[in-house]
């Protein structure tokens, strides 16, 4: 492998080369989602030019390629997370969708009265909403793991929120808020023990290190192509097979069928059961490109990036006067984001000044206002990084900051 050089790793991302007002981009809004390289984007132009049909129908050339192209990115994707079969990966829309699948799919016909779901207070909205809404269709309850005053879970607290009423655990791999890096494995072993489903909201999971689900040792992991380097309105949830084939479907229509009747139907095999109608193609094959990509760079040499480059960005922003870093202190225990306020300066205050000098962060509650509650407030500016970035673009931001400490003081 040659060495990691964030510079040539920039160049394959046209959308970095740009000014925006009249400023190089610094592009810090990764968490939200990723810049795309020139390899994934050849490969939806080499799709769209060339092999562009719908798949597993036609029996005609262009089919077959579409076909042939679409199924291999599941088992890139699906060896990416280290699944034992390619055929426990569901293609989504994302990991919202993947969330819901579950929710539907599983939980209406495992969750009953007096049933418990077990999250946490730290979960981005799709992770809480979909369980709201299956909780209350069912009249089970939502209990919550609290997090501590560093926004990490208080896990001596998970034996007395554990008991056999615990139908499912579903928590974030990766805080998007906070950053915080959450102890999967441990937690799933915990459940396990009384029965509980695990499923792992991986968003930020996949993204940043290499993911093993058979070493995590959990049931579900839901993730996103779009903040991997893939493109939007694909993503993916993987579950064991014996899982999937238990759960019934999620939406009918073309595809997940296997025989029609004009009273009863049966079900395709697993993953085509849970993915009814003409599914985005492209948007698989473009994911399948950005693992390529990802793991050509190496995850691992990505990993070490992210590791010197938040270590650099803590200290730099935290020691401007008035700005607050939120999340773990340990370095250990946190990913590649930096949520901050700073002074009573408003975060939409400080995204938009920012921006006025080609920065982009994100402000606001980040779908996750359990989050903002824990620290008693309403928003976060959030500067999220990923193997593009650079120290230099940590020195902007610092730029950046000092002007908005210029004008609030
Ligand atoms: N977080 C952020 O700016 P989708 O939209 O389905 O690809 O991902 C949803 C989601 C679920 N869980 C976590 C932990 C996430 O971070 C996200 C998306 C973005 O933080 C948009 S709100």
């Amino acid at each position: 492998m040659t060495a990691f050089d964030p510079i040539k790793i920039r160049s394959e991302f046209p959308a970095l080369d740009q000014t925006v007002n009249d400023k190089p981009l610094v592009y810090l809004d990764n968490a939200a989602t990723s810049q795309k390289p020139k390899a994934v984007l050849d490969a939806l132009e080499r799709y769209y030019t060339r092999d562009n049909a719908n798949v597993h129908r036609g029996i005609h050339e262009l089919s077959r390629r579409a076909t042939v192209a679409y199924e291999d990115a599941r088992i890139k994707v699906a060896q990416w997370i280290n699944a034992p079969d390619s055929d426990e990966l569901v293609w989504t829309r994302g990991t919202t969708e993947a969330i819901n699948l579950i929710t539907i799919a599983w939980g209406l016909d495992n969750v009953g009265e007096g049933d418990e779901i077990l999250i946490s207070t730290m979960e981005h909205h799709s992770n809480i909403i979909p369980w709201q809404l299956l909780a209350r269709r069912k009249g089970a309850s939502l209990r919550y793991i609290e997090m501590d005053s560093q926004g990490r879970l208080i896990l001596d607290d998970l034996p007395s929120l554990l008991s056999e009423r615990t139908k499912v655990v579903a928590l974030g791999h990766v805080s998007n808020a906070l950053g915080t890096v959450n102890p999967i494995k441990d937690i799933a072993a915990a459940a396990h023990e009384v029965g509980a489903l695990v499923v792992v909201d991986g968003a930020q999971g996949a993204v940043h290190t290499k993911v093993d689900v058979q070493d995590l040792g959990v049931d579900c992991y839901a993730f996103s192509g779009h903040k991997m380097c893939g493109p939007t309105g694909i993503g993916a949830l993987w579950a064991r097979k014996d899982l999937l084939e238990s759960m019934s479907p999620y939406q009918g229509g073309g595809e997940m069928i296997h025989f029609v009747g004009r009273e009863e139907s049966t079900w395709a095999k697993v993953p085509h059961k849970f993915e009814a109608g003409t599914p985005n193609i492209a948007g698989a094959i473009g994911m399948g490109a950005a693992v390529d990509f990802l793991a050509g760079v190496g995850m691992d040499a990505i990993a070490a990036h992210e590791d010197e480059l938040l270590a650099y960005a803590i200290e730099q922003v935290g020691s401007i006067e008035g700005v607050h870093i939120y999340g773990p202190e340990s370095l250990e225990e946190r990913s590649a984001v930096v949520s901050f306020t700073l002074g009573d300066a408003h975060p939409h205050d400080i995204s938009t000044i920012l921006d006025a000098e080609g920065i982009a962060v994100r402000a606001g509650h980040h779908c996750a206002q359990l989050v903002m509650k824990h620290f008693g407030i309403a928003a976060t500016a959030r500067a999220s990084f990923y193997l593009y970035n650079t120290k230099d673009d940590v020195d902007r931001l610092v730029e950046g900051l000092g002007i908005v400490r210029g004008i609030f003081g």
